[in-house]
């Protein structure tokens, strides 16, 4: 039995229109004015005064990522679950390799975790390491397991932190095999002498987080992976900018013609650094993630970004400790598991603070949650689209529908919320993930393990005109004869 939604607003990227949408066998069957089903052959929803929008994707989370000693106290199940009560349909997550360990081994590692997953999921997959193995599994991946993106954390030193040479293997590899480089930007030789330096002078509390992270270390990192993709000829995606230095680096590339992509957090929109100078350790410590918030200044530019196109993509980067795993760091910031959540509210508050807020329009809003990202990474129309055809994940968002967000409700598995005590305007009544109701009316109905992985291609043509300005560009050894006589 399929689910017809009636009398709604549809609204995708590019235009907004009124239509009825039926749902059968997990796609978009029908879109059309008064749509007629015979008696029976579907459940309808009543989406009157309401808009119907393609499911939310989030492109960068971390359900149960193994991480500074510890596992983050979200499992793909339940963050799907917490995703969908807040009205997105599918998650990027991230395999990440420990330096040494093979690709493939971990991509499969990772596979099986997400498994239980409630709808559906992607990985980008981490270069932590290179050697001709590495080489060699990228190709396995891209070619037999529908991995499109390759991710770079600069950051983490001594840990999962690719230096310039990884960066160069891995982003050249990713341009034969058609892939995009993404990365984490931060200098993480900075960190680690500032965090030292911090620390030595007897800055022990998560007040040291943002001081051994200054926007400055964020900058020279987006730039020098900039400046690296552009000899190299790739694509590169920078995820979550937190600072006007990697938004101006991401703005001057895209105005030179180079392909750029940025991606903000809805946290660093919203959340500031004040957060780590708060008396409370547990309250503290719960904000530290990297890159860290940062002051207003930095939140006015980034929405700036995100409404002139700098930025293409909202994320969470979703990767929860619980207090009792943040207190690893009570005696050393250095040791604060980094990461916050967010999966389940990015859509509520980007809604709130973006289309109420004046700052974008509902088709944007569709944009920047869900459109962009299912381009930039390869499987739109499928995701991202309310189109005949496209997967069946909707939301159906009502305007008027206030909630305030808290650790007390909200779904996700973790004992703090970082947007504590927001109160909104506008949520989803019902979401449909595969064209099944996963969620309605403060309800969810998820399943364990309804999700699917999605593969996601290469990007075939954008690399056969690379290769063929490659061919007509080579550069030609100079022919010397022997010297004259
Ligand atoms: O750096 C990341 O994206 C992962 C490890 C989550 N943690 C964080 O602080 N952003
Ligand atoms: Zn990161
Ligand atoms: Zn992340």
């Amino acid at each position: 039995m399929g689910v017809l939604i009636k009398d709604g607003t549809i609204v995708n990227a590019d235009r907004s229109f009124r239509g009825d949408v039926y749902c059968a066998d997990g796609i978009i069957q029908q879109i059309g004015e008064n749509l007629k089903m015979p008696p029976g052959a579907a459940e309808v929803i009543d989406a009157g005064g309401q808009y119907v929008m393609p499911g939310g994707i989030d492109p960068h989370t971390h359900m149960e990522l193994p991480f500074m000693g510890t596992v983050a106290s979200e499992d793909f199940f339940t963050g799907t679950t917490a995703a969908a009560a807040g009205g997105t349909t599918m998650i990027i997550d991230f395999v990440i390799p420990s330096p040494k360990e093979n690709l493939v081994e971990a991509y499969k590692k990772w596979r099986g975790w997400a498994e239980k997953a409630a709808t559906d999921y992607s990985f980008h997959v981490a270069v932590t390491w290179w050697d001709e193995s590495v080489h060699r599994d990228m190709e396995t991946l891209v070619k037999k397991h529908g991995v499109n993106s390759f991710k770079h954390f600069m950051a983490y030193k001594g840990a999962i932190m690719a230096d310039d040479g990884v960066l160069v293997n891995s982003f050249t590899r990713a341009r034969e095999l058609g892939a995009i480089a993404t990365v984490h930007a931060e200098n993480g030789e900075l960190v680690a002498h500032l965090q030292n330096q911090l620390f030595a002078q007897g800055i022990t509390g998560p007040e040291g987080h943002p001081l051994s992270r200054p926007p400055g270390v964020e900058g020279e990192a987006a730039e020098r992976a900039i400046r690296i993709a552009d000899v190299l000829n790739v694509p590169l995606y920078i995820v979550h900018n937190s600072a006007i230095q990697s938004l101006n680096a991401i703005a001057r590339a895209r105005a030179d013609g180079q392909r750029v992509f940025g991606e903000v957090l809805a946290g660093h929109l919203l959340i500031d650094d004040s957060v780590y100078r708060h008396p409370d350790f547990d309250f503290a410590a719960a904000h530290v993630m990297s890159p860290p918030f940062r002051d207003a200044e930095h939140q006015k530019a980034l929405w700036k970004g995100l409404q002139c196109g700098t930025l293409q993509t909202t994320a969470t980067d979703h990767c929860c400790f619980c207090a009792p795993q943040k207190a690893a760091g009570k005696d050393d910031f250095r040791k604060i598991p980094n990461g916050t959540g967010g999966v389940e509210d990015r859509m509520g508050v980007l809604w709130h603070h973006g289309v109420n807020g004046g700052r974008l329009t509902v088709n944007e809003f569709v944009a920047v949650t869900s459109a962009n990202a299912a381009k930039i990474f390869n499987i739109y129309p499928r995701k991202g689209s309310i189109s005949v055809g496209a997967d069946a994940d909707i939301v159906v968002w009502n305007p008027e529908k206030t909630r305030t967000i808290s650790a007390k409700t909200h779904h996700q598995n973790v004992d703090f919320n970082i947007f504590e005590g927001m109160e909104l305007r506008g949520a989803n009544s019902v979401t449909l993930s595969q064209g099944k109701i996963v969620y309605k009316d403060g309800e969810v109905r998820t399943v364990k393990g309804a999700g699917r992985y999605v593969d996601r291609p290469p990007f075939a043509g954008y690399y056969d005109a690379l290769k063929i300005k490659a061919e007509k560009e080579k550069p030609k050894a100079v022919k010397r004869g022997k010297k004259a006589a």
